[in-house]
C-alpha cells in the first residue's frame, strides 16, 4: 500500500500513460481491470470523443481509471468541462500546465494529478491544488522535457510535500524497485503497455517496440519546441534533416502532421510517428496486461525484500 494507491482505491501502485491515440478504453480497461490505473488519452481528440470513450471504458471495468488532457490540444478547455460533467475519477495533465483547469476539477471531486518535467511546474502544481504530480523524465515516449528520471523524481520528492509518481524507462520490477527507492508512490509506464495484448493499436506500432534496440529512439521537433521521443525510422531521418537544415516551425509541424495515427492505425513504418520510450530495447514480447503488472511487482517485491547494504 502507497499512498497512492489508497487515494485511488488500487491495488498495484501503477498507472498507464495516457498516451495519444494509444490509450483508448481497450488498454485503460484492462490495466484498471489488472488493478493499475488505466488512462484514457485524449491527445488531439475532441470532448464528444472523450466522452464516448469514458462511457465505454464504464461499460468494460468498475475499477477506477483516469483520463489524461494534452494541454495543448486546442479544445482542452472543452475536454476539462466534460471531465468535470462526467466526474472522472483521476485526471491527469501534460504537455503544458492545469493551473487553470484544476479548481473546476477539485469542485467535480476528481484526483487531479499533472505531468511535470522539472521541479518548478512541480512546485506550481501543489500551489494550485494538484493531489500529485507524476514526474516524468526524458527516457518517455513522445513530448518530453530534457532531465532524467534518476535526477527528476528525487528532485521534485524533495520540493513537493504531496505524492510523487515516476515515470520514463521503468518497464520491469527493478525500475519499479528503483522508482521507490528514488521516493516514488508509484510508477507511470507507457511504453511496456503498448506491448501488451490489450492495446488496440497496429500490429506494425507493438513489432517496432519489439525489435527496438537501446539506442532506437530518437528525439525530433526541439527546434520547434515540441520535442518528441520516436523510434527512429524515415520520418525521424526527414525530421532530423530539416532541423540540421533550421527549416520552418511550419515545415517541421507539417511533416508530423497526422503522423501519430499513421502509426497507430495504418502501421505505417516509413512515415509514421512510433512514439516511444527509451526502455523499448527492453521490451521484447508482447504479453497480457495482468503478466506485464503481476510480473513487475513480483519482481520487485522481490528485490526490495532481499535488499542488503551496499557496502
Ligand atoms: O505530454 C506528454 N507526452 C506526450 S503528449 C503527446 S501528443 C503530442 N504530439 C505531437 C507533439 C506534441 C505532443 C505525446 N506525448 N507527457 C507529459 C509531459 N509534459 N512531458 C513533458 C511535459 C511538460 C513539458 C513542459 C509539461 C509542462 C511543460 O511546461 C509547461 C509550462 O508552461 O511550464
Amino acid at each position: 500500500m502507497t499512498k497512492i494507491t489508497e487515494m485511488i482505491g488500487i491495488k498495484y501502485p501503477i498507472f498507464q500513460g495516457g498516451m495519444a491515440w494509444v490509450a483508448d478504453y481497450h488498454i485503460a480497461a484492462a490495466v484498471s481491470n489488472a488493478g493499475g490505473l488505466g488512462i484514457i488519452g485524449c491527445g488531439g481528440a475532441d470532448e464528444n470523443w472523450i466522452r464516448d470513450q469514458i462511457h465505454k471504458c464504464r461499460e468494460m471495468t468498475d475499477k477506477p481509471f483516469g483520463v489524461n488532457v494534452m494541454l495543448m490540444n486546442p479544445r482542452a478547455p472543452q475536454i476539462a468541462e466534460v471531465l468535470a460533467e462526467e466526474k472522472v475519477k483521476v485526471v491527469t495533465t501534460g504537455a503544458g500546465s492545469a493551473g487553470k483547469f484544476i479548481p473546476m476539477w477539485k469542485e467535480a471531486g476528481i484526483i487531479v494529478i499533472p505531468v511535470v518535467a522539472g521541479v518548478a511546474l512541480a512546485k506550481k502544481m501543489e500551489k494550485d491544488g494538484a493531489d500529485a504530480v507524476i514526474a516524468e523524465g526524458t527516457e518517455s515516449g513522445g513530448h518530453v522535457g530534457e532531465i532524467t528520471t534518476m535526477a527528476l523524481v528525487p528532485q521534485v520528492v524533495d520540493a513537493v510535500n504531496i505524492p510523487v509518481i515516476a515515470a520514463g524507462g521503468i518497464a520491469d520490477g527493478r525500475g519499479v524497485a528503483a522508482a521507490f527507492m528514488l521516493g516514488a508512490e508509484a510508477v507511470q509506464c507507457g511504453t511496456v503497455f503498448c506491448a501488451s495484448e490489450e492495446v488496440n493499436i497496429h500490429q506494425n506500432y507493438k513489432d517496432m517496440i519489439i525489435k527496438a534496440k537501446d539506442s532506437s529512439t530518437r528525439v525530433t521537433g526541439r527546434s520547434a519546441g515540441a520535442p518528441v521521443r520516436q523510434i527512429r525510422n524515415q520520418l525521424t531521418n526527414e525530421f532530423m534533416k530539416l532541423e540540421e537544415a533550421h527549416a520552418s516551425f511550419e515545415e517541421i509541424e507539417a511533416l508530423g502532421v497526422g503522423a501519430l495515427r499513421k502509426a497507430v492505425v495504418d502501421g505505417d513504418t516509413k512515415n509514421g510517428t512510433f512514439m516511444a520510450g527509451q526502455i523499448a530495447g527492453m521490451v521484447n514480447e508482447i504479453r497480457p496486461v495482468k503478466d506485464i503488472i503481476e510480473g513487475m511487482f513480483a519482481q520487485a517485491n522481490e528485490l526490495l525484500k532481499n535488499a542488503s547494504p551496499v557496502c
